[in-house]
């Protein structure tokens, strides 16, 4: 298990983060996921593949209308 820190642009409120956290929750490799609106942050332990899934993760994030940066 490896701990995943991204930074999220375009979270306004609270739905955006529930909506994220509920996308990458769908992904049997995550746990443990926080993803935070304020502070524009996720992160999650990702097991398995950490750069795998790491991309599937981030092409996720996109896909619903955010962007990871970093
Ligand atoms: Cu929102």
């Amino acid at each position: 298990m490896t701990k995943l820190d991204l930074k999220i642009e375009g979270m306004t409120c609270g739905s955006c983060s529930r909506a994220i956290t509920a996308r990458v929750s769908k992904f049997d490799f995550t746990s443990d996921v926080e993803i935070d609106h304020e502070a524009g942050t996720g992160v999650m332990n990702i097991s398995g593949d950490f750069e795998n899934n790491r991309t599937q993760v981030v092409n996720a994030i996109n896909k619903i209308g955010y962007k990871v940066v970093e």
